[in-house]
């Protein structure tokens, strides 16, 4: 059999392409723009977050390509597969083209499509009345993306205060709370890693070039091009895996063991930056004790290294520092003790010295504009409802997971309309059997999106929006090397006069709330120009070039830049008072995750290089290049289970959840005591005929979680599945078979 399963080798492919990029083309695209007739203009993407400067090229009074901007920092002039199929997006066959009014039982998908004035009417009565009876605090927001900007603006200034992102709690949050806590500030997006000059590279998890952040896979390729040292740590050999010199299959949830071991080599055998931790350093000594009971011994026992590994390792990341850089990771919500596991990165990059340094975190900058003048948003007594108490005392955002407690439990307010923005809450947090009674528990749901998507399946009112490419938003303001600031604007209209842009919809809501000063100018642009012209920059410049890049200031120690760290000490936190005030361990301390159960393997999860998350499996382009995902088992596992490579099974978890049917995957690159699975797939909305039952869904697998006592993050990683051969499980329940409870059938699967 083939070692290498067919996605494996398309992986390889995509990446051999985004690899080769810097050197060969200009562009991904494939198709590159022509002299002639056609229009350029220049707008950032949204496909996913990283917010790359494109070209959209007009040919013909169509939307012909969209390829890179070479003036834009984000991008170099080049898109990700992702971004290159952005037009996909816009001519997406089942996009929501008017708004429309549910008809038919929530859940049910059925419709009537009305105007925008019926529509908006309609909410803001249901809102008026809920503000009347409950106050403004029981509506609460939920969003993703600049777009969501004037319509929270909107909400906030009638009187909302719940507004919750789940790219926090959910995604990057822990790993920016670790950093606070250790550094005193966070990392953000995009995350300031001199990869471009990192002579060691360790990755932990995160699986750059399946993970296609643009700009960091570009350095990273350029990283592996000069002969940069990889080191690899992850149950499956990644992409990235696949050309590092040290690949660790490391055990799932076993992480904290191995950093705490490579950090007992350095400080035991004395290779960490010395005068780094004597000049920034605090609560070193204590710390030190702690490292020294993490021997590699110890950690080869809990994390399946050999602890000969583990110090080779260690000693390769000291050998080149300070231009060895841990990456941070990205989505660090694991195991429910992942601002543990970010501290114990951050500690790890700390023993390097390689803050400010060359090929460490460079020091970032940015462009200002001018605020544009907004009235106030109203006080509230009441306060959000996210974190009662503030049970967990490190969460420096709102917690989308909170607002659903609230909303299933009442306390500590009740909580009685969602308005949801470009974030699909039913695939995106924990136990969706949670997120689906706390709807049923709703008054009122209103969902922005530009397609049928699943939550959008569920609402009282769906509000048509138009794509990235057809819209203004805010102007997008970037933290970078030199900092930057980059303008969306439309390069097409909606294929529909009724898919309007955000900032439209905001100005709308805030005139039917009866909080029209909210919004005041009539036209975005007067308010883009406005934050433009008042920093002195040249909105004119802005629109033809579509970025505006800041002077070169300095970004390392070397070049004249200072390093601060706002801490409650001052200092780079080993040992941390305030964690430990907080009732918590003030150094990273490992605790072994839990066994899976009988018949059971860990589903792990990642990315899929030509999809964002759940949200364009539906996109044509890229529903081609990917239509469904796969589930990876090792040989081993494979062989004593008699599944044979491409055969359909089904995943079922310790909660009896059966996922859709997925073609098995046989490979050797994974560890046999997991399953791996890319996310976002085994669609159950019929609004979106391309993405339906496609494939089998993480989301839906991941019923059990566990929350991070510090921020309140939730976890993926914490589900155990069993793999039922097809036809030998119970014939499908087309939309509800992903939450039907398990039956007789007893798993098939015995224990990796
Ligand atoms: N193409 C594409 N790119 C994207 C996105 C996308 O949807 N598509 N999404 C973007 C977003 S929002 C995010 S947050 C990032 C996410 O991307 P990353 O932050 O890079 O990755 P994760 O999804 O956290 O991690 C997935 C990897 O971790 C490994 N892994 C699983 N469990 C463990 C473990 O216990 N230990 C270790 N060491 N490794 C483990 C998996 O095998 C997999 O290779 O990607 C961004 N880039
Ligand atoms: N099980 C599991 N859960 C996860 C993750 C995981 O790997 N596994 N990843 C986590 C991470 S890292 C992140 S960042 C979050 C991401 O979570 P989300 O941001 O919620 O991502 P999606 O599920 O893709 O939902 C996006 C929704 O936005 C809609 N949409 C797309 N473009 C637009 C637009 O221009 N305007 C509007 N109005 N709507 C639009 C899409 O149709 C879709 O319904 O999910 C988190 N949740
Ligand atoms: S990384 Fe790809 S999808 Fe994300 S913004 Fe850049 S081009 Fe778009
Ligand atoms: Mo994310």
């Amino acid at each position: 059999m083939d070692p290498l399963p067919l996605s494996r080798r398309r992986f390889l492919q995509i990446s051999a392409a985004t690899f080769g990029a810097a050197a060969s083309s200009p562009t991904l695209s494939a198709t590159a723009p022509a002299a002639g007739p056609d229009k350029t203009v220049a707008t950032y993407c949204e496909m996913c977050f990283w917010r790359c400067g494109g070209l959209g090229v007009v040919r013909e009074g169509k939307l012909h390509a969209f390829v890179g901007n070479p003036l834009d920092p984000a991008s170099n002039g080049r898109l990700c597969p992702r971004g290159t199929g952005a037009p996909g997006s816009h001519v997406e066959p089942d996009r929501v083209r008017t708004p429309l009014i549910r008809v038919g039982a929530r859940g049910k998908e059925e419709f009537k499509s009305v105007t925008w004035d019926e529509a908006l009417d309609h909410v803001a009565a249901r809102l008026q009345k809920i503000k009347a009876e409950q106050g403004p605090e029981s509506v609460a927001f939920f969003k993703h993306g600049i777009g969501a900007k004037f319509i929270e603006h909107a909400l906030k200034s009638w009187g909302v205060v719940n507004s919750a992102a789940p790219s926090y709690a959910q995604c990057r949050g822990p790993r920016d709370v670790g950093f606070v806590l250790t550094y005193g500030t966070g990392l953000g997006s995009p995350e300031p890693l001199d990869i471009a000059n990192t002579k060691t590279l360790v990755l932990i998890g995160s699986h750059l070039g399946e993970n296609m952040h643009n700009t960091q896979v570009q350095e990273f390729a350029e990283f592996l091009g000069r002969g940069g040292k990889l080191i690899v740590a992850d149950p499956r050999l990644s992409v990235a895996a696949s050309k590092a010199a040290h690949w660790l299959p490391v055990k799932a949830g076993t992480d904290i063991a191995l950093i705490n071991a490579w950090m007992n080599v350095i400080v035991t055998e004395g290779l960490y930056d010395q005068a780094f931790v004597k000049e920034y350093g605090h609560g070193f000594e204590e710390f030190a004790r702690f490292i020294r009971t993490q021997t590699p011994d110890w950690a080869a026992a809990e994390t399946g290294i050999p602890a000969a590994t583990i110090r080779a390792t260690a000693r390769a990341m000291a050998a080149t520092r300070p231009a060895t850089l841990i990456h941070p990771g990205r989505r660090s919500n694991w195991y429910g003790d992942d601002s543990q596991r970010a501290r114990a990165v951050a500690l790890l990059n700390a023993l390097m010295g390689n803050w400010g340094r060359k090929g460490g975190f460079f020091l970032q900058h940015t462009v200002k504009l001018a605020p544009y003048p907004l009235p106030p948003y109203p006080k509230s007594a009441k306060g959000k409802a996210d974190n009662p108490g503030g049970k967990y005392p490190f969460a420096d955002e709102e917690l989308s997971t909170g607002i659903r407690e609230a909303t299933l439990t009442g306390q500590p307010y009740p909580i009685k309309a969602w308005v949801v923005y470009s974030t699909n809450l039913v695939f995106t947090l924990p136990d969706p059997r949670k997120t689906l009674a706390a709807i049923d528990k709703l008054d009122f749901l209103v969902v922005i999106d530009t397609i049928g998507s699943e939550i959008a399946g569920y609402a009282d009112v769906v509000l048509p929006e138009a794509m990235f490419l057809e819209r203004y938003d805010d102007i997008n303001s970037v933290w970078g090397r030199r900092g930057w600031v980059a303008l969306r604007q439309p390069v097409v209209p909606a294929p529909s006069p009724e898919q309007k842009p955000g900032w439209w919809i905001g100005k709308q809501l805030a005139n039917k709330l009866g909080v029209p000063q909210a919004i005041p100018f009539s036209d975005i642009e007067e308010y883009l120009a406005a934050r433009v012209e008042k920093a002195g920059l040249s909105y004119a410049q802005l629109k033809r070039d579509g970025v505006i890049v800041g002077p070169v200031k300095p970004n390392y120690v070397e070049e004249g830049g200072k390093i601060e760290f706002d801490t409650p000490s001052g200092k780079v936190e080993f040992f941390s008072e305030q964690i430990k005030k907080a009732g918590f361990d003030p150094v990273p301390r490992y605790v072994r995750p839990a066994p899976a159960p009988a018949g059971m393997v860990r589903l792990i999860t990642g990315r899929s290089p030509v999809h964002t998350f759940g949200r364009t499996q539906g996109n044509p382009i890229l529903h081609d290049m990917q239509p469904t995902n796969e589930v990876w088992i090792a040989t081993p596992l494979a062989a004593k289970l008699g599944v044979a490579d491409g055969q359909k099974v089904r995943l079922r978890n310790q909660d009896g959840i059966t996922s859709l049917p997925v073609a098995a995957r046989l490979t050797e690159r994974l560890r046999p005591d997991c399953v791996y699975m890319v996310y976002g797939f085994g669609h159950t909305s019929r609004m979106s005929r391309l993405s339906f039952e496609m494939g089998a869904s993480a989301s839906h697998l991941n019923s059990s979680y566990r929350t991070d006592p510090l921020t309140g993050s939730t976890s993926i990683h914490t589900n155990f599945v069993a793999i039922l051969k097809e036809p030998a499980a119970p014939p499908p329940k087309p939309a509800a078979a992903q939450a039907v409870p398990a039956g007789a059938s007893t798993p098939t699967v015995t224990e990796a």
